[in-house]
């Protein structure tokens, strides 16, 4: 398949001014003609060459005369014209068929033929099935957009900018014009059109604008939306207080929908979501989907500056807007809720989805150097990982200089498609400082291992931290550099007091800043010196995770305890507890000594009875690292055996506190019995769920039971499904039962049945295969909608290990017979769930064949897309 490379970049030979389209919408047929003014660089001597997929080219002119089929060639997705010169206008019409499209990318129907509703998704390259065009995301140009379709079908129609004006038509249609005057990329192109209901709201910006927030879904959904309508208004106040962004135009549109591929997209002025992210409602979604809603709403919002008015020169620079706007929610989320809880949230997720991704066949930079299908660029490591980079350098910068760089960097690329480039020295020449160091993390994939070791010299009262750096090597860069690594530091007595930082040849420290502060490590290996420093001291390191890095520290288990009980960063407390449990497991795996797992389980038990401990913090303390995290730690990976030792862990940890205590304390938790989403009602039922989760491991039945009673009363989905995972992973006598009537109650409501799927993923490894092959044979299943897929396939490979690599290879036979399947219809869901398959090459030998042997099968059969072709390549490498 043809790579496209970064270095192969070259601006475009020909612009496009302005766009008018003309949508005649049916279900079936839809014809788009377009009108684009062109413009052409002096400097470039190629034919105008403009991208279509799919199209039916019914008719073409050029400066209004008809073109001879002489005058144009359409051929692999491009078509070629000549004759066009600066300022031509080329009209093209084409016919589309959204009801057939299941790949979801371009114009294609939602929902059912006789109910659904037309809509878009462009991003990356769906543009150039909707019409021809440069679609690239450095062509930016004016829209104007003109709808027309029978109004009965399609009472409402919508399109991104100000609306126009609208009108009736003859035969019972309707028209619609909406004109943009900000120029802006094919790819944030969106249309809407069908029976949708809305909720409105009126909002003033900082300067006085006004702007109605229009949210519309389907009318049983409409109801569910008034908690993003909520988020929305904050995170736009958010985004003038934080960063003096308002919004740009008189409305902003948000659309629901169940036909997604991905989580939402932030198309200009109307947004398009996933329902999974925008509709929530206590009886159908937990506390964490109603956060999730908080932050992806956010997430788009904020792309209308970081993206959207300041856009990407190509889609390497993808991390430019994705990065940081991931960066951007996650202050966001911090702000409106607990920021140590949130910065835990963001680096297990790294954790859990990104360094692996990093230290398997699918390692490629932020900015990856090449790339087949751009679909498969949209990772954890460009979103993440990429939100780590900009986390870094706006550390590096402080509050102030970030906000100074950032204001800075909007005002100099407004309206233009930047690169990562761009961006730091944006920031840097705001700050007369050199960011372009930073630039190395972008180029350069792995995780680099952080090696820290102490020394403490009595004589001289002095200690010295010696840092160093080492990335192993990933699949295509054998080679790696020294990248700056920001290392936030304290250091605690033993009594687990702060102690005061003198650092050697600082000429900077201020007195106020003394108890913690960033070192860079920006070569292979330094060492800093501390004064003043009265005995052997706990050193907290990377605190907050200062940089995306895995630290290497030879903590005795006692020290990591220290810092457990007494560090005043909450991030790097939960860290203490994260790195003794892992210790802990090595202890359960090796059988030689216990020192972690017996630090690790008193320190918890005493935290435990610390009435003053925020009860969601104490919940994620209670949790060891996940079972992939624990894996990445193996140098061959049995995970029925990591599954069994993490079990064992938590089952010693239950047994250390008491069954009676957890027992207490469940009770005491579960007489709060409201769905208030108020903090504190939230970290009650989060640490209820982690107390009955404990319990179910030092007394089952009596578990079993509370959980049934839980079930039957809960107030809240969070508490029911927190009930139902315990039947279900128990394979309780009472989960039938609880199964069947969720199904009932939640027939009509598609999030709710998504759970009912996911939930019984989690079965025991043994038995889940036989239930995963039942679940897609029910009527509610179908291959056709992403998020059912994901429900099922994507929660059992993924998060259910144990019960995905079976040793005889049935789990891997099935689901890529699957993908098979799937890849026919939509080959982006196809291809993101077939990275499930990573870390086989890290399997023990039995599961290491038949994970290879099911990998070639698929990668053998003929027909695969693109999307999923290159990811199977990939893991076979
Ligand atoms: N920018 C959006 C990306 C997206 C997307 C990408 C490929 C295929 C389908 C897609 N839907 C949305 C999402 C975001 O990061 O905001
Ligand atoms: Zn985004």
């Amino acid at each position: 398949p043809t790579l496209i490379r970064l270095n192969d970049y070259r601006a475009p030979a020909w612009r496009v001014a302005q766009v008018e389209l003309a949508f005649d919408l049916g279900i079936d047929t839809t014809e788009v003609t377009s009108r684009l003014r062109l413009l052409r660089d002096p400097d470039q001597h190629e034919p105008l060459r403009l991208d279509g997929e799919g199209l039916e080219l019914l008719s073409i002119t050029l400066d209004g005369e008809a073109l001879p089929e002489s005058a144009w060639r359409y051929a692999d997705h491009v078509l070629e014209v000549d004759g066009a010169n600066d300022g031509s206008v080329l009209e093209t019409r084409v016919r589309v068929q959204p009801a057939a499209n299941t790949a979801l990318e371009g114009l294609y129907l939602s929902g059912k033929r006789e109910s659904g509703f037309l809509l878009t998704q462009c991003e990356a390259q769906g543009f150039r099935h909707i019409t021809f065009f440069p679609d690239r995301p450095d062509v930016l140009a004016s829209y104007t957009v003109t709808l027309r379709a029978d109004r009965d079908r399609f009472p409402v129609l919508l399109a991104g900018g100000n609306p126009d004006g609208h009108g009736d038509l003859e035969n019972g249609r309707h028209w619609a014009r909406f004109v943009d005057p900000h120029p802006r990329p094919s790819y944030l192109f969106a249309l809407v059109a069908g029976r949708l209901q809305k909720i409105e709201q009126d909002y003033v910006t900082s300067s006085g604008r006004a702007v109605k927030l229009v949210i519309w879904a389907e009318p049983d959904a409409i109801g569910h939306c008034h908690y993003a309508m909520d988020a929305l208004e904050r995170s736009m106040r958010w985004d003038e207080q934080a960063y003096g962004r308002e919004y740009d135009l008189d409305v902003f549109h948000v659309v629901a929908t169940h036909d997604f591929n991905m989580g939402a997209m932030e198309n200009k002025g109307l947004n398009i979501f996933n329902a999974k992210y925008l509709l929530a409602d206590p009886d159908s979604s937990t506390d964490d989907e109603y956060r999730a809603v908080e932050a992806v709403v956010a997430h788009e919002y904020f792309h209308n500056w970081s993206g959207n008015r300041v856009t990407c020169r190509d889609w390497f620079q993808l991390s430019l807007k994705e990065g940081l706007t991931v960066f951007r929610e996650q202050q966001f989320s911090a702000d409106m809720n607990s920021p140590s809880l949130k910065r835990i949230e963001d680096v297990a997720l790294l954790r859990r989805a990104q360094f692996p991704e990093d230290a398997g066949p699918l390692a490629h930079p932020v900015r990856p150097a090449q790339y087949s299908e751009i679909n498969n660029f949209y990772t954890a490591t460009v979103y993440e990982k990429g939100s780590e980079l900009v986390r870094m350098v706006a550390g590096h910068l402080g509050r102030a200089g970030f906000r100074r760089g950032m204001d800075l960097y909007f005002s100099r690329h407004d309206g233009h498609a930047a690169t990562l480039e761009d961006f730091l020295r944006a920031l840097g020449d705001a700050n007369a400082i050199d960011l372009m160091p930073y630039l190395a993390w972008y180029s350069q994939s792995g995780t680099p291992r952080l090696t820290a070791r102490g020394h403490y010299d009595a004589a001289q009262r002095t200690y010295t931290l010696t840092l160093s750096q080492h990335t192993p090597p990933t699949a295509a860069q054998p080679q790696k550099q020294p990248l700056p690594i920001p290392v936030k530091l304290a250091l605690f007595d033993r009594a687990g007091r702060m102690l005061p930082l003198h650092l050697a040849g600082d000429a900077t420290s201020t007195p106020a800043a003394t108890t913690e502060r960033v070192v860079v490590l920006d070569r292979a290996e330094q060492a800093f010196v501390f004064h003043q420093v009265d005995a052997a001291p706990v050193p907290s390191l990377l605190r907050g995770f200062s940089a995306p890095v895995i630290l290497e520290c030879d903590y005795a288990p006692g020290e990591l305890a220290l810092l457990l009980r007494h560090d005043v960063d909450g991030f790097n407390r939960w860290e203490a507890g994260q790195q003794l449990a892992a210790r802990a497991f090595d202890n359960l795996r090796d059988g030689a000594g216990t020192s972690a797992l017996d630090a690790w389980c008193d320190a918890l038990a005493a935290l435990f009875g610390e009435t003053t401990l925020d009860p969601a913090l104490l919940a994620d303390l209670l949790t060891p690292p996940g079972e992939i995290e624990l894996s990445e730690r193996e140098r061959l990976v049995d995970p029925s055996r990591v599954h069994a030792l993490r079990l064992q862990l938590q089952e010693r940890l239950a047994r250390r506190i008491g069954g009676d205590t957890l027992l207490q304390r469940y009770e005491a938790l579960a007489s709060h019995t409201n769905r208030d989403l108020d903090a504190l009602s939230q970290a009650r039922r989060r640490l209820k769920r982690r107390v009955l989760d404990l319990l179910a491991l030092v007394d089952a039945d009596r578990a079993q039971k509370l959980a049934t009673l839980q079930y039957d009363n809960a107030p809240s989905m969070t508490d029911r499904l927190a009930a139902l995972a315990v039947l279900a992973r128990g394979n309780a006598p009472q989960a039938g039962a609880a199964l069947v009537h969720f199904r009932q109650r939640y027939a009509d409501s598609p999030l709710a049945m998504d759970k009912w799927f996911s939930v019984q993923t989690q079965l025991p490894g043994d038995i889940v295969l036989a239930r995963v092959r039942e679940l897609e044979a029910d009527s509610a299943f179908t291959l056709k909608n992403p998020n059912r897929v994901n429900a099922l396939f994507g929660a059992w490979a993924r998060n259910n290990p144990d019960g995905f690599h079976r040793p005889d290879g049935s789990g891997y036979r099935l689901l890529a017979e699957r993908l098979a399947e799937l890849d026919a219809l939509n080959p982006q869901v196809a291809a993101r769930l077939a990275t499930a398959f990573n870390g086989w090459q890290r399997l023990e030998p039995t599961r290491h064949a038949v994970a290879r042997a099911a990998i070639d099968a698929l990668a053998g059969r003929p027909g695969l897309s693109r999307n999923l072709t290159e990811i199977v390549q990939s893991m076979l490498h």
